[in-house]
């Protein structure tokens, strides 16, 4: 047997097995804490999925943890043990069955839990729950557009439904209230309301060029591709503010193109509806008097629009 790979001792074997618990140990304990500040690992938070993706992460990142340990352990430990003087001839290895068997097992058991994990837990990130009891009264997805096959929906089907619009650098939120009437829609810019303990289902487009739709805390990433539709969901437990940003270079002010989602109680989201509707409403009138007047003016020969610019007072 060649020295290098002859058995330690049990004692050192033992000190080395303690050391590389302990490091193992150490590893985990300081990557959690810093993992809690959001920095190593993805935000949450704000929608069971995003705790679904942020949970799988934590899980992926300390089996690595605990394999880069070992590995860097061992090589460390080995580098160190085993060094010797220069120009002399290193022990000549032929490998070791028992050993690569097992680290090919090993690996590929570690690769098959993860994968389990990560398909059970694919569900509860994928598919929307249902809105709670007290949650915003919503309708089922019942838009042609939106009756794709792609959607995921709750059990339940109902769901409220928000259109997301990416364009250059906005984003425009549409509710669409379930007549055929598509124009009388309550939207906003920038700050989309949402009814907490409500499922809301989004379908995501872009008008212009391929923006990407991410608000961390409520869950992945969702492309907004001009042509075609997107989708994707959050649920909102708590009232609540959460900031976003264009995931997609999409031109020169992207970096303006930011997104918020503000959660409130279903009666006060109920009542920013109604107001919205009505202010929508009253400047669509005042639109719609101006034009009126505009062409009558129009008729009468004179011209709605001053081609000078107006004359200061005693000129
Ligand atoms: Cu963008």
């Amino acid at each position: 047997m060649r020295a290098a790979l002859a058995p330690a001792p049990l004692r050192t074997r033992r000190r080395v097995f303690a050391l590389s618990l302990l490091a193992a140990i150490v590893g985990i304990l300081a990557l959690s804490g810093v993992a809690s500040a959001d920095f190593w690992t993805p935000e949450s938070g704000g929608s069971p999925q995003a705790e679904s993706i942020d949970t799988l992460y934590k899980i992926v990142l300390a089996v690595a943890a605990v394999v880069f340990i070992g590995v860097e352990g061992v090589l460390l430990y080995s580098l160190i043990k085993f060094r010797t003087k220069p120009d002399a001839v290193p022990v000549q290895i032929r490998g070791n069955t028992r050993l690569e068997i097992g680290w090919t097992l090993g690996a590929a058991v570690i690769l098959v839990v993860l994968a389990v994990v990560t398909f059970a837990m694919l569900d509860d990130i994928r598919n929307p729950p249902n809105s709670d009891a007290d949650g915003f009264p919503t309708d089922r997805i019942a838009n042609v557009q939106n009756a794709s096959a792609y959607q995921p929906r709750p059990p339940n089907g109902r769901a409220l439904n928000v259109e997301v619009n990416g364009q250059r650098y906005a984003w425009r939120f549409t509710y669409p209230d379930g007549d055929t009437n598509t124009l009388n829609n309550v939207f906003s810019y920038e700050t989309m309301y949402v009814p907490t303990k409500t499922t809301v289902a989004l379908t995501i487009r872009a008008q212009d060029v391929a923006h990407s739709w991410w608000i961390p805390a409520l869950g992945g990433k969702a492309d907004a591709i001009p042509g075609h539709l997107n989708f994707t969901w959050f649920k909102v437990p708590q009232p609540g503010v959460f900031r976003g940003q264009c995931a997609e270079l999409c031109g020169r002010n992207h970096a303006d193109m930011t997104a918020k989602v503000v959660a409130l109680e279903p009666a006060a989201f109920k009542r920013w509806l109604v107001t919205k509707k009505a202010e929508i409403k009253a400047s669509d009138e005042a639109a719609g008097k101006r034009r009126a007047e505009e062409s009558e003016q129009l008729e009468q020969g004179e011209s709605p629009v001053s081609e000078d610019p107006p004359k200061a007072e005693g000129e």
